[in-house]
């Protein structure tokens, strides 16, 4: 297949494409490359030194034989641009993750919050009016969040998207609907996703797009089958307080000695899964897409859930590490259990790389690697949800008074 991925530079896309070009696949990166200039703006950089795009095309190039094309183009900025490229290359798929996905950074400043709406509402309008336009049947997956959903189970798994509800009629008889599962955000960014939702379900049934939307939980890890191929092909690895994910940033903290982050009690259960798993779950995707008419089909991309202090807990007996309970700069429930429903990808095939020592030990061997490139001084997350909160969170597990960047 000619696939499109679109943010194909990024700590998801970049494995992607590799995975799907390893796969024969005749794969196109489409980015902007604002995470690049994000990690500017912040003043941060990936933990793993990354290479440009060009460069790192260029080496899979010489490992593998293979051609990755690179293409720059804002999606959220440049419409014309994007359908005009959509016309002349005609992908059969389109792979989408390009969008702003860290919560803290969408949280930051009224400045970040418009800039998550404007980019991700706009990135992925202009990609499904685009591909309307220029009559392309291509499948569309994109990439979307558990966190559309919230993080209570309410005593039942959470269903692969949609709800089925009893709706009662004026003649008093109980009439069922499948309805999507009511969104629940608990940031900028997630809202973001649970706008793209409606934006898919009004082009699928309106235009007949194919469109797959991947529910998909925090993904840890840092390697996969390519990108251990050559060190120039290594993925980029964030570590500081808005792009870094929890348990990434406890293996990373754990390897350079630094207290590992909690917030609050640790009493958050989140979903997770290995990128080794999330490029092989949108692989499973793109080889089974829906038919044009029906209605967009919804994966909840996870292979387990975890509560953040037991996460810390294992993270500090495997590595020695100290555990520092802090003040919670988000506005989340304190305490949640999480149940979810995975039972489709299970179906096709998925055999789940879960938590194990081994692993965990091998992400934090290449963070001790690279521990030189760290900067202690971004690693606490100082993006408070709300102003009521931003002056509980001015210290760093160290004691360091500490100042927001806005
Ligand atoms: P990332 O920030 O590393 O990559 C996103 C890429 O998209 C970047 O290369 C960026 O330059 C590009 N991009 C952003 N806006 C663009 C635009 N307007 N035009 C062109 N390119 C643009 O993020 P990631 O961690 O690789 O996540 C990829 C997708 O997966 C996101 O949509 C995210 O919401 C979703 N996701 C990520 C995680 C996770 O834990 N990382 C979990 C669940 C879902
Ligand atoms: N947390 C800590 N300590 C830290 C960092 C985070 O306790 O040092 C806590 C947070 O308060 C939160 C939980 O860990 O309760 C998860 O935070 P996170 O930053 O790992 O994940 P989140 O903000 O939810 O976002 C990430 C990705 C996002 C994706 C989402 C999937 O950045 O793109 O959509 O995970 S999910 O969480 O399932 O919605």
């Amino acid at each position: 297949m000619k696939i499109a991925v679109l943010g194909g530079d990024g700590f998801v896309g970049w494995p992607t494409s590799l995975h799907l070009s390893d796969r024969g696949h005749d794969v196109h990166i489409v980015d902007n490359l604002s995470r690049r200039w994000i990690d500017t703006e912040l003043g941060v950089q990936s933990l793993t030194p990354m290479d440009s795009i060009q460069e790192r095309t260029r080496i899979w190039h010489q490992e593998t034989g293979r051609r990755i094309h690179f293409h720059l183009i804002d999606l959220a900025r440049d419409y014309e641009v994007l359908k005009r490229w959509l016309a002349e290359e005609r992908p059969d798929a389109i792979v989408h993750f390009a969008e702003q996905r860290a919560a803290p950074y969408s949280m930051k400043s009224d400045r970040h919050k418009n800039y998550t709406v404007n980019n991700n509402v706009s990135a992925t309008h202009n990609l499904l009016n685009a591909v309307v336009e220029t009559g392309l049947d291509a499948h569309l997956v994109h990439l979307g969040t558990m966190g559309v959903y919230g993080y209570s189970s309410v005593g039942a798994a959470i269903p692969e998207g949609y709800l089925s509800v009893g709706v009662e009629t004026l003649a008093g008889e109980t009439v069922s609907q499948e309805i999507l599962y009511p969104a629940n955000p608990g940031s900028i960014y997630h809202m973001t996703k649970c706008l793209d939702q409606l934006l898919f379900q009004f082009y699928a049934r309106n235009d007949g797009v194919r469109i797959t939307d991947l529910h998909q939980g925090i993904v840890w890890g840092t390697h996969t089958d390519q990108t251990r191929r050559h060190a120039q092909l290594v993925n980029r690895f964030d570590y500081d307080g808005d792009y870094g994910t929890v348990l990434n940033r406890f293996l990373i903290q754990a390897a350079i000695g630094y207290p590992l982050t909690v917030h609050g009690t640790g009493g958050q259960t989140r979903a997770f899964i290995h990128i080794q798993d999330s490029v092989r779950c949108i692989e499973l995707a793109l080889n089974n897409p829906p038919r044009s008419g029906e209605r967009v089909k919804i994966f909840n991309q996870m292979t387990e859930t975890h509560r953040v202090r037991d996460l810390a807990e294992m993270v500090a007996r495997i590595a020695g590490a100290e555990v520092a309970y802090l003040p919670n700069p988000r506005k989340e429930a304190a305490e949640n259990d999480l149940v979810v429903d995975n039972e489709q990808f299970m179906a096709l095939g998925l055999d789940p790389i879960t938590l194990e020592a081994g692993l965990l030990s091998e992400v934090i061997e290449v963070a001790k690697k690279f521990a030189y490139r760290v900067d202690r001084s971004r690693i606490p997350a100082v993006s408070a949800w709300t102003r009521d909160i931003a002056p509980t969170v001015e210290r760093d597990p160290e004691g360091r008074r500490l100042k927001s960047v806005s």
